[in-house]
């Protein structure tokens, strides 16, 4: 289903490909629309459609994997599924309750789907009758309402349109099904449906947020730039997300799930679902938990990014209550953090083995997420003096300025809050390094993206399980007898024994491959063995399923405290097939 181009790269109009997200708007440079965004830093995003009146099933067979895809994967029929709108009746809908939910929860800004995929438009359309109000027994306009409710509420509020895949139009791109695409006029698809919706869109519906378009596919630059420039002229503070295609648009949509590793200038979100779906589907539970939300949250902030987190209402309109419940809980944590979050800054450090920090001015949050047992906190890489430091809820810390760290005192009881936050004060801007540091008395992983490589590759890895609840890594492959070797440099601040565990994941052919590792003047070799990688599943076919796991190396003494190398090689030439994602140091207990 997708499109081998000229450059031999695939671009999936089917959903099942990351390069489906189109280009980036690469803008790094100063802000000119959109700034709110920044100030922004969580919002809520909702899929829902006719496809949350049907749950994730059709006929009986469940589908795992994103419920909105539900008409392409169960290849149903355009006159079947509008059946399902003749029964769509949602009347437990109340915009002001999710609306009230999401500013609970310490959103800023809501985006829901206007048109998904599907082709079905949530609000009244004089462009297709194929819309909420006249082809459902509604009838009633829950764009309307939440624009109301949103206005009412003081939140933002913005529109998903899918701009090229539309499996309820012959012109539209996706439905293989109904229509051969040969004789598809996506142009005609564009001029008839896709520019007049968004201009109702950014008409009747008061000052709009954002237009977020989706999954560009073969969509022209002079197409693109058309739909930017429409929602420009209609209005011009409206942000366009770079998903509109051919690296256009205000500010980038990362992969859905994807946090970066490292701080990244710009304007620029994160897409997350809550469980595996943006869309509801009634059997799937894999709620992220509110301490895994606001981890995720605090991750985006303090790489500068917005984290856009997703909830699929059902089909008779109502939030799943657990995942209303965890957004609540995580509200009541940023509510009490609001600094540390809504226009707070990224990282002035490297990795921090026991958490995140962001900024605000002279401020620094540091967001504990493993809180240390020894009652101390090495705070890696500040150089700065003069530092003060306070626990929130708690009360001043004793803080000790050590060579190239500072070292904060700590209650041996973890508070009992969401992510405990220290915020150092400084005399001025933070004077910071990105060193790395292993530290005791936490779990220390080294990436493989800070790793200095020789003749191996950083490679990013991107796949799903089920279908669509992508995952990504950083991986460490293309491996080479004799000539790869990767380093990881770091500091430590005192010596230490520690467990090693490399995680990564190999199929059949690198099966039981010999690798050598160095640290402080001691080699150790070691065995990798098969984790169950698969090339391409054999269900599906699409795409390769990775499976990393844990392999325990063994105990390491590291010196300290100065400068260490760890470096890794392999000894044979199955290594070649190993895709490696960190170097785990655990200390001994
Ligand atoms: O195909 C869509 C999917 O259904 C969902 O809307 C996500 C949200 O980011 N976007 C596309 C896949 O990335």
């Amino acid at each position: 289903m997708g499109k081998v181009t000229e450059a031999g790269v695939t671009v999936a109009m089917d959903g099942t490909s990351p390069e489906m997200w189109g280009g980036r708007s690469g803008k790094a440079g100063p802000v000119t629309r959109g700034a709110w965004l920044q100030d922004s830093r969580f919002a809520m995003f909702i899929h829902w459609g006719l496809y949350a009146e049907l749950a994730g099933e059709w006929r009986g067979k469940r589908y795992h994997g994103i419920a909105e895809w539900i008409m392409n994967r169960a290849q149903i029929p355009v006159a079947e599924y509008e059946q399902v709108a003749a029964r769509f009746n949602p009347t437990g809908f109340d915009a002001l309750a999710w609306v009230r939910l999401a500013k609970a929860a310490g959103m800023r800004h809501i985006m829901i789907t206007a048109k998904h995929h599907d082709g079905f438009a949530l609000f009244k359309s004089a462009v297709s009758s194929y819309n909420i109000v006249e082809a459902t027994p509604f009838r009633r306009d829950p764009l309307r309402e939440l624009a109301d409710a949103c206005q009412a509420e003081g939140l933002r509020l913005g529109f998903y349109y899918s701009q090229t895949a539309d499996w309820h139009e012959p012109d539209g791109v996706g439905n293989s099904w109904d229509w051969p695409a040969e004789g598809r006029d996506f142009k005609r698809y564009l001029r008839t449906k896709a520019m007049p919706q968004i201009a109702e869109l950014l008409t009747n519906y008061g000052p709009v947020a954002g237009i977020w378009f989706d999954t560009p596919g073969p969509i022209t630059p002079a197409e693109s730039k058309e739909l930017v420039e429409l929602v420009h002229r209609l209005q011009p503070d409206c942000l366009v997300n770079s998903r509109i295609g051919n690296d256009l648009g205000d500010y980038d949509t990362l992969g859905d799930q994807e946090i970066p590793r490292l701080p990244r200038p710009g304007l620029w979100e994160t897409p997350d679902t809550h469980n595996d779906t943006w869309a509801y589907a009634r059997h799937d539970h894999n709620w992220k938990g509110p301490r895994e939300v606001a981890e995720r949250l605090v991750r985006v902030v303090s790489r500068g990014g917005t984290y856009m987190l997703n909830v699929g209402p059902d089909g008779s309109g109502r939030i799943p209550e657990l995942s209303a419940r965890i957004l609540r809980e995580v509200g009541q944590w940023v509510d009490a953090h609001t600094e540390a979050i809504h226009g707070a800054g990224p990282t002035p450090f490297g990795p921090l083995p026991w958490g995140e920090c962001t900024t605000r001015g002279n401020r620094l949050f540091l967001h504990v997420f493993q809180w240390p047992d020894s009652g101390r906190l090495v705070v890696p890489g500040l150089r700065s003096k003069g530092v003060s430091a306070r626990l929130a809820g708690g009360g001043e810390l004793a803080v000790q300025e050590v060579a190239g760290a500072v070292v904060l005192s700590l209650p041996l009881a973890r508070p009992r809050t969401l992510i405990p936050v220290i915020t150092l004060e400084l005399a001025g801007p933070a004077d910071a390094s990105r060193t790395a540091y292993v530290l005791n008395g936490c779990r220390n992983p080294l990436e493989a993206g800070v790793a200095n490589r020789q003749h191996c590759d950083l490679q990013a890895v991107s796949w799903m399980e089920k279908f669509g609840d992508w995952k990504h890594a950083e991986c460490l492959g293309g491996w080479r007898l004799g000539e790869s070797v990767a380093a990881w440099d770091f500091q430590t601040v005192e010596p230490g024994a520690f467990v090693l565990d490399v995680e990564y994941t190999c199929p059949e052919a690198g099966d039981y491959s010999e690798w050598r590792l160095e640290v402080g003047g001691t080699a150790v070799v070691f065995p990798l063995l098969d984790t169950g990688e698969r090339a391409r599943r054999a269900v599906f076919g699409w795409g390769e399923l990775p499976r990393f796991r844990s392999y325990r190396v063994g105990i390491l003494d590291l010196p300290g405290p100065g400068p260490c190398r760890l470096s890794l090689q392999p000894l044979d030439a199955a290594g070649a097939a190993v895709r490696i994602t960190a170097l785990v140091l655990t200390p001994v207990v």
